[in-house]
């Protein structure tokens, strides 16, 4: 048996246990902050505990040059949140296999993943098999085009907690409730609510959180790990609005 080691996934497990809420900040190679190095230790300082990177469809950005220079620039560590194979990079610390279980997409459940498997392998990245469910929070983001699958209604918590359940059934071991990147509306907290009540394995949230108190109200809900990417890009000077929810 030749068992990989799962770093990344035991921080996320042991943080969750400890109830010691985490920001995920979201990098899209397209939309790197012009200056990364500043961004990254103002990120850092206001307690980012993971940055993942990745976007549902790339046109200009490249991911392994910025998680390269990520990696060069601050210790937190990257996680690939890919829109697709052609994200995966080795230079991460770990990589989101995302499941799209809100979906009935098969190439989003089964078919990228048979063809990223080899590929992942090769390069020992450490994967994190990822229930991801799309929420209408609404708007049509770019991830719902793209992977031309209904998001879940907002307004029906019960249905999110049985698709997360049968997520965590089928072995997925984080559940990541999405409204989209650029989404108009949060997640509703009733259904973060619910998610957390049925599974056991950690619950990461994102999509439209613009104010600090919102993602205080996600966390309080049930999230473990609360996911910005847009309102950090439109105004990097949020993250001392978020670093008190985050640093210890
Ligand atoms: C998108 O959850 C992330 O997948 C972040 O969303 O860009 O709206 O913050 P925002």
């Amino acid at each position: 048996m030749n068992l990989r080691k799962a770093n990344v996934y035991e921080k996320i497990v042991n943080a969750a246990c400890e109830g010691k809420k985490k920001l995920a900040i979201l990098i899209d190679p397209d939309k790197t902050p012009p200056d990364l190095a500043s961004f990254l230790y103002r990120a850092e300082q206001a307690g980012a505990g993971y940055f993942f990177v990745g976007g549902s469809l790339l046109t200009s950005g490249e991911t392994e040059t910025l998680v390269r220079q990520i990696k060069s620039l601050s210790s937190v560590p990257v996680i690939i949140f890919p829109g697709n194979p052609a994200q995966i990079c080795k230079a991460a610390d770990a990589l989101l296999f995302l499941s799209l279980i809100s979906g009935r997409n098969p190439d989003l459940l089964i078919g990228r993943h048979v063809e990223a498997a080899p590929v992942l392998k090769k390069i020992k990245i450490e994967v994190i098999p990822t229930g991801y469910i799309l929420v209408d929070c609404g708007n049509m983001t770019t991830a719902s085009y793209i992977s031309q699958t209904l998001p879940l209604p907002h307004d029906k918590p019960e249905l999110a907690a049985i698709t997360a359940l049968a997520g965590e059934m089928l072995g997925l071991r984080l559940i990541y409730l999405d409204g989209g990147s650029g989404a108009r509306k949060t997640v509703d907290l009733r259904m973060v609510s619910s998610v957390k009540q049925a599974i056991n394995v950690p619950l990461i949230v994102g999509g439209g959180i613009q104010d600090a108190q919102s993602a205080r109200d996600i966390l309080h809900a049930g999230a473990d790990i609360v996911v910005v990417g847009t309102a950090l890009e439109k105004n990097p000077d949020f993250l001392a609005e978020l670093s008190p929810l985050f640093r210890s």
